[in-house]
């Protein structure tokens, strides 16, 4: 199932204007902002070796005839006139930086920001389609549509990876979201659009209400499969995710955390890591986590775990399948098998609570 629980905008035109306020953000936020004007003339593109006009229109990759199919849709016609078409095809025929200093000489200016605008909408909503078609579904017009659409406007088809494509045709949210914000910027360029995208997409099926736990499992397993490339990523990119900042996924997390610690925290005041496993075998381990030796809430679900809680006063869910749940400082084991509620508790293990399966009715030694 594809995704749901979408943030579907009311009309057409509301979607179009939210759509486009991302992309000229990302794309030329001075522009917008009327802060510079230069952007209404051709522009080089240094690092993909192109040339582009407006909000992000690019002289290499696009055809000229859409080109000229949406400076028609766009009501600039005028604005294009022979002379540019010229050196457009001199451009794409033979694109040395000769034949691209010609173009950025004397390409005709677009006349105000409304053009630019204009020019980018025809620009986008050329590309509407083409999203489907990566999708495999029409996705709705949506917040999420929208942060898709900026992110395809940016990178094509191929921004829309596996995996992210994988997430989104199974309607898992928070593996879309990660996908988004931390896996999907490979030349290291585009870590602000993708924070801004995946803020727009959301981490949340309602951001600033309610998370259910289903949900907040979701967001919590991800966190917990992805956490270490997570730490990697915001740690190259420090300056975007300061500490305590919102832009974290420590951040982000909150919320997910905030529904599950209180039903099952079974009165210990959890205050380190929420890892949850998924219905395959899963090594669910404090350390190499962020903090360490604190009080850890650790699920393992489905499949045979092995939970590792290390200092700290622990609570450990096994789950079903016959998992091994570790505090500190020796080995506490659980054999019981699928849905068993006792497990061993070695003697001298002071410092965990030790839960097997879903009802934290506990022992502690
Ligand atoms: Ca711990
Ligand atoms: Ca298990």
């Amino acid at each position: 199932m594809s995704l749901t629980n979408l943030h579907t905008i009311s009309t057409h035109q509301i979607y179009v204007s939210l759509r486009d306020l991302e992309i000229k953000r990302a794309e030329n936020d001075k522009l917008l902002d009327g802060l510079d004007l230069s952007g209404l003339g051709p522009k080089p593109d240094i690092f993909a070796n192109s040339a582009f006009i407006g909000y992000g229109i690019d002289f290499r990759k696009n055809s000229i005839a859409d080109i000229q199919a949406w400076y028609t849709q766009a009501n600039l016609s005028a604005f294009l006139t022979p002379n540019d078409l010229t050196l457009l095809a001199n451009y794409q025929t033979n694109p040395t930086s000769a034949n691209r200093q010609a173009l950025l000489n004397s390409f005709t200016h677009l006349p105000d920001e409304q053009a630019a605008a204009r020019l980018l909408t025809a620009a986008v909503d050329a590309r509407e389609t083409q999203l489907n078609a990566r999708l495999g579904f029409v996705m709705p017009e949506s917040n999420e549509r929208a942060a898709l659409m900026s992110m395809f406007y940016n990178g094509g088809p191929g921004i829309i990876g596996s995996r992210l494509l994988n997430a989104l045709q199974n309607d898992n949210r928070a593996e879309a979201w990660y996908e988004i914000r931390y896996g999907s910027n490979a030349n290291g360029i585009y870590a602000p659009r993708r924070i801004a995208e995946s803020n727009l997409f959301s981490l949340y099926d309602n951001p600033g209400q309610g998370v259910s736990e289903a949900e907040a499992k979701e967001v919590l397993r991800m966190y917990t499969i992805h956490q270490p490339e997570i730490q990697d990523y915001e740690s190259h990119f420090g300056s975007l995710f300061p500490t305590g900042g919102t832009n974290t996924v420590v951040f982000q997390i909150i919320g997910a955390k905030t529904t599950l610690i209180p039903i099952y925290n079974a009165g210990k005041a959890i205050d380190g890591e929420v890892l949850v496993g998924n219905e395959f075998s899963n090594m669910l381990d404090e350390y190499g986590r962020l903090v360490l030796d604190k009080n850890d809430l650790l699920f393992g679900e489905g499949g045979n775990d092995y939970l590792h809680g290390h200092g700290g006063e622990d609570v450990l869910y096994g789950g079903t399948g016959v998992d091994r749940l570790y505090g500190v400082p020796v080995r506490i084991t659980s054999l019981g098998g699928a849905r068993t509620t006792t497990c061993t508790v070695v003697k001298g293990m002071t410092f965990s609570k030790v839960v097997k399966a879903s009802i934290p009715t506990t022992s502690t030694a």
